[in-house]
């Protein structure tokens, strides 16, 4: 979408306008005019074609710029916005442009979604949130762990505005509803020396997405619409959590984020295991970096990576 495209819908949002009248306004042919209303149809606005002219009936629901200008308040955060129909990964994207710190990359769908570890992120078109953020920030590498905690903690507490249920952080960062994950976060960065210089971070947050596009997914996963069971808007959503992270950025509080994590933390009093080192113990909370405290057989033990599985004793 253009400047020319925003300034048809600006002008058939109110009334009837012939494409004569579009194409002398405008400046372009009445083909061209034709084009563009037939460009924004396939985007997902809804527009009348009637002897009177065109109008527009329904804006789209797809995040394009126009739209979500419409209830973003952010200063840096989204000041550099791209929009993909669909693209491989977001993440891939922002890793491989050189974007400047704030560009949001966000898709309706992405083909080749990246989960960590090689693993895979599912999609569903128009339904969930997926979107990466570039921060080219220096940042010691020792603050990584507790700067990678605010993400997971802003979005849980931007979403329990728009949802009745809670919802729990699974160490370090997968947002679960009654003991299904539904969003994760990918969070790639670069280092110079022991500094990280910029992070990437992906989010995919499953909203409206429906029961069968998890058919494919081994683990549990929900989405807010089969929790709450109605339909949640996606563009107020996104505007809300590109805000309030901007306002967490901008005066990191390590502190909070550590209390919203422990607060929510999911199977905490509860026996959990690390695969990867074999190792075994009750979930007890966090220390003051964000490293995750295990009661085990061997003494209490600090985590800084890993992936929790529940272990019932
Ligand atoms: C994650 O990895 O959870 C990170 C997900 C990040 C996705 C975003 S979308 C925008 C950006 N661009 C990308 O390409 N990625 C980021 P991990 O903790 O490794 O979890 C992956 C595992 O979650 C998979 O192996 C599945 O078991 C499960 N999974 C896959 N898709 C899911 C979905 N839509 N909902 C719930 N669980 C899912």
């Amino acid at each position: 979408m253009d400047k020319i495209d925003e300034t048809i819908l600006k002008l058939i949002e109110k009334d009837y306008i012939s494409g004569e009248k579009l194409s002398s306004i405008l400046k372009i042919s009445r083909t061209a005019v034709w084009k563009r209303i037939k460009k924004l149809e396939k985007i997902g606005y809804i527009i009348e074609h009637s002897p009177k002219g065109y109008k527009l009936v329904k804006s789209t629901e797809h995040l394009v710029l126009y739209e979500l200008k419409k209830y973003l308040k952010t200063y840096w955060l989204g000041e550099n916005y791209i929009f993909f129909e669909e693209i491989n990964s977001t993440n891939v994207y922002a890793k491989e442009k050189n974007l400047p710190h704030g560009t949001v990359v966000l898709a309706e769908n992405q083909t080749a979604g990246k989960g960590r570890k090689g693993r895979k992120w599912i999609s569903q078109k128009g339904k969930g949130l997926y979107f990466s953020i570039v921060l080219k920030e220096t940042l010691p590498i020792n603050d990584f762990l507790i700067y990678s905690l605010l993400f997971p903690a802003v979005i849980k507490r931007t979403l329990e505005d728009f949802i009745f249920q809670k919802i729990y952080i699974k160490w370090p960062n997968d947002l679960y509803i009654n003991n299904k994950k539904f969003a994760g976060f990918l969070i790639e960065s670069e280092i110079e020396g022991n500094e990280i210089s910029k992070i990437v971070v992906g989010i995919g947050i499953n909203v409206n997405n429906t029961e069968e596009s998890f058919k494919s997914i081994d683990r549990p996963a929900t989405s807010l619409l089969i929790e709450e069971k109605r339909e949640l808007p996606r563009k107020e959503i996104f505007a809300k959590i590109l805000e309030n992270l901007e306002a967490c950025l901008d005066d990191v509080k390590p502190e909070k984020i550590l209390k919203t994590v422990e607060d929510a933390l999911l199977w905490k009093g509860e026996n959990v295991y690390l695969p990867e080192i074999d190792l075994e113990g009750v979930l007890l909370g966090l220390n003051k970096e964000g490293g995750l405290l295990l009661d085990t057989e061997k003494g209490i033990k600090t985590i800084y990576s890993g992936d929790l599985t529940l272990r019932h004793r």
